[in-house]
């Protein structure tokens, strides 16, 4: 290991002269860049979004846990700022990548955003720089993807230049943890690389967990995410029994709940939203299959909490039949389309595929989500209705997302007929409420 670059480089990030540089400033990088210029870094972010580095140029956050307050006094300071131009990366010591990690329409991996990146980033390395990529990613993406991008420049990993995976956390809206408290997982191609990428945490973060390798780092995370979707799809699967069998699935997790060890509970719902979840699994399943390994309870869960919207559509339709009314020509008043509560987000949110899945079978769909004030289903716009009144004049009210806010006492009592599908209304008891 050529320990000068080394060297170098750690001594700039613990007296914190080095420049850290942020590619992708959303929901994980802003936050991030943030906390480095908050301890004294000199802070430049880079986005392909023009309105994103104007906003925080003029000092303002548009990230929902980033308060304008902080990126306005930070830009002031001369600490932080943005730019779209890649030529940045040549005056930096250290860069983390936060960009898009999606899946495509075939559920493989698309990663242009990381190559996109990375190739930029390559263009502008030089001898001494820190790089660390945080997207959540198939295992071997660092070693296979972006080393070769690097090395072919004549800057070898572990020597002239560091490279290391982090998974991000972040929770968006979580109120007890950030990222500055959230701990913080390395691991590089290089024990030097390693040690680089932790101090870099270090001066930032609270707490930072080193470890072998960058696919420990890569698999660290899809561990985390997969555990959670699989036991949804099980707790999907149990409600499905449980319906069947006419058990309330509800008092059965919250009694199972209280078993104070050994035992974490998930709750049923109408399917499974977000950006993580429900996509970071078959980054896993991508990669083994190319192993040659079936990837089983990954699938399963994944038809699973797939085949959620159906039941509820299904459940709507029976619930409706109990008052004689049939699904087509009904109104049916959707409650909630974000893709869990109190957040602003419809990415893959359920509500999206229920509402086109109950047009299709001939209700008119309506809904009503304070944090989202319209949607586009599948080509069709909706304006989210003033809930009083639209509850009072639909046939169905379906509670698809239990924001906290909405007064839902007032819902059971002005609604014709309810399916609650998150057992919001677990206080109240009333024929018209069906429960998941
Ligand atoms: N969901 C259920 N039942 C549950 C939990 C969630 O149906 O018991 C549904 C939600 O309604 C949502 C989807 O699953 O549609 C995902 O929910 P989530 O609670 O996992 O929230 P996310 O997607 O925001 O996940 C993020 C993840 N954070 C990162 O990847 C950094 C996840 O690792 C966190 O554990 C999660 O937030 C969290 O705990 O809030």
């Amino acid at each position: 290991m050529s320990t000068n670059h080394y060297n170098s480089l750690v001594e700039k990030i613990k007296n914190r002269t080095a420049h850290v540089g942020v590619v992708g400033l959303g929901y994980v990088g802003l936050p991030l860049a943030v906390e480095f210029a908050k301890v004294g870094f000199t802070v430049t972010g880079i986005d392909v979004s023009e309105s994103k580095v104007n906003q925080i140029n003029q000092g303002v956050s548009y990230i929902q846990d980033v308060p304008t307050e902080e990126v306005a006094a930070l830009v002031q300071a001369g600490r932080l700022k943005a730019t779209t131009d890649f030529a940045a990366v040549s005056g930096m010591d250290t860069i983390n990548i936060a960009v898009p990690t999606p899946l495509r329409k075939t559920k493989d991996p698309d990663m242009s955003y990381v190559v996109s990146a990375s190739q930029s980033i390559a263009e502008h390395a030089r001898p001494g720089l820190l790089i660390i990529l945080e997207s959540t990613t198939y295992p071997g993406t660092t070693d296979e993807l972006i080393q070769p991008m690097i090395e072919a420049k004549g800057l070898k990993v572990g020597e002239d230049v560091f490279l290391c995976f982090s998974p991000e956390r972040v929770d968006p809206g979580n109120p007890n943890f950030q990222t500055h408290n959230i701990p913080k997982v390395v691991g590089g191609i290089t024990a030097a690389c390693t040690k680089a990428g932790a101090t870099l945490y270090q001066q930032a973060l609270e707490t930072v967990v080193p470890v072998s390798s960058t696919r420990v780092a890569e698999m660290v995370k899809l561990l985390e995410n997969t555990f959670r979707m699989i036991n949804i799809g099980m707790v999907n699967e149990l409600a499905m029994m449980c319906e069947r069998i006419n058990i309330n699935v509800w008092e059965v997790i919250d009694a199972a709940a209280t078993k104070p060890f050994g035992f974490m509970p998930f709750y049923p719902g109408p399917g499974l939203g977000g950006h993580c979840i429900p996509i970071d699994p078959f980054y896993l399943t991508w990669k083994t299959k190319q192993a040659g390994i079936e990837a089983r309870f990954i699938e399963l869960a994944g038809y699973i909490n797939g085949s959620m919207p159906h039941f509820v559509v299904d459940k709507v339709q029976n619930a409706l039949n109990e008052q004689c009314k049939p699904l087509k020509g009904s109104n049916v008043h959707i409650l909630g389309v974000a893709y869990k509560r109190d957040i602003d987000d419809v990415r893959e949110s359920p509500a999206l595929d229920i509402m086109h899945l109950l047009t299709r079978r001939g209700a008119v769909v309506t809904y009503s989500d304070p944090y989202i004030p319209s949607i586009d289903v599948e080509g069709v716009k909706h304006q989210s209705l003033p809930i009083d009144a639209a509850v009072a004049s639909s046939d169905c009210v379906v509670i698809i997302t239990d924001h906290k806010q909405v007064d839902y006492a007032s819902v059971v009592e002005h609604a014709r007929l309810i399916v609650d599908t998150r057992n919001a209304l677990k206080k109240f008891s009333d024929p018209k409420i069906f429960r998941l």
